[in-house]
């Protein structure tokens, strides 16, 4: 049996949506920045020795300048998963999370499987300026299943958040069967 899931990363410009999603996709990063223009999508398998299963990811990376916000409900819809990225060093890219882009999904997609939150950029360790505290209030009010601070730079915790998503998707989608089999 093969098990294909599309995740969707959501966040401010420039928290590192894409250079999380080449490190995970090609294990590399790009110094130089090229904003992302509309939408993208790549396609990664990863393997969960756990359970012995193989998963075909489609990732998609949505622009997040506002001007393409009206349009990205299209890209969202028939998510299984969500990441939603921040950047540990901006502040307001956290708060953006809780009152915009939670908004948006809530507006624009009826019903995902799981979501997960990513503080990007863990190697400024000395440029950090979000309390673990305000971290864990926003993954409670999100109810999100996980909250990683990783840096695609070093690729910490990189692997870890696709993973943990993947299994949660997967966990999620066993619970609505069990309790639905005819789905
Ligand atoms: P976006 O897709 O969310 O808009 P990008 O963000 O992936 O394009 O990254 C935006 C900027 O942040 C880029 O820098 C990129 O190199 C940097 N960046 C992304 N991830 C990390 C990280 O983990 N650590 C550090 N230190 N920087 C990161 P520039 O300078 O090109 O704007
Ligand atoms: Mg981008």
């Amino acid at each position: 049996m093969s098990y294909s899931y599309k995740i969707t990363l959501l966040g401010d410009s420039a928290v590192g949506k894409t250079s999380l999603i080449q490190r995970f996709v090609e294990d590399t990063f790009a110094e130089d920045y090229q904003p992302t223009l509309g939408t993208d999508f790549y396609a990664k398998s990863v393997y969960l020795p756990e359970i012995d299963i193989e998963f075909n990811l489609t990732i998609w990376d949505i622009a997040g300048q506002r001007s393409f916000r009206e349009h990205i409900s299209k890209y969202m819809s028939g998510s299984n998963g969500f990441i939603l990225v921040y950047d540990l060093t901006r502040p307001p890219t956290l708060n953006n999370l809780h009152t915009s882009w939670e908004r948006d999904l809530k507006e624009q997609v009826s019903s995902f499987d799981s979501l997960i939150l990513i503080g990007n950029k863990n190697d400024l360790k000395n440029n950090r300026k979000i309390s673990l505290e305000d971290c864990i209030a926003i993954e409670k009010s999100l109810n999100a299943c996980d909250h990683l601070e990783a840096s695609a730079l070093s690729g910490d915790n990189v692997n870890d958040a696709f993973k943990k998503i993947t299994w949660d998707i997967y966990k999620n989608n066993r619970k609505k069967q069990l309790q639905n089999p005819l789905i």
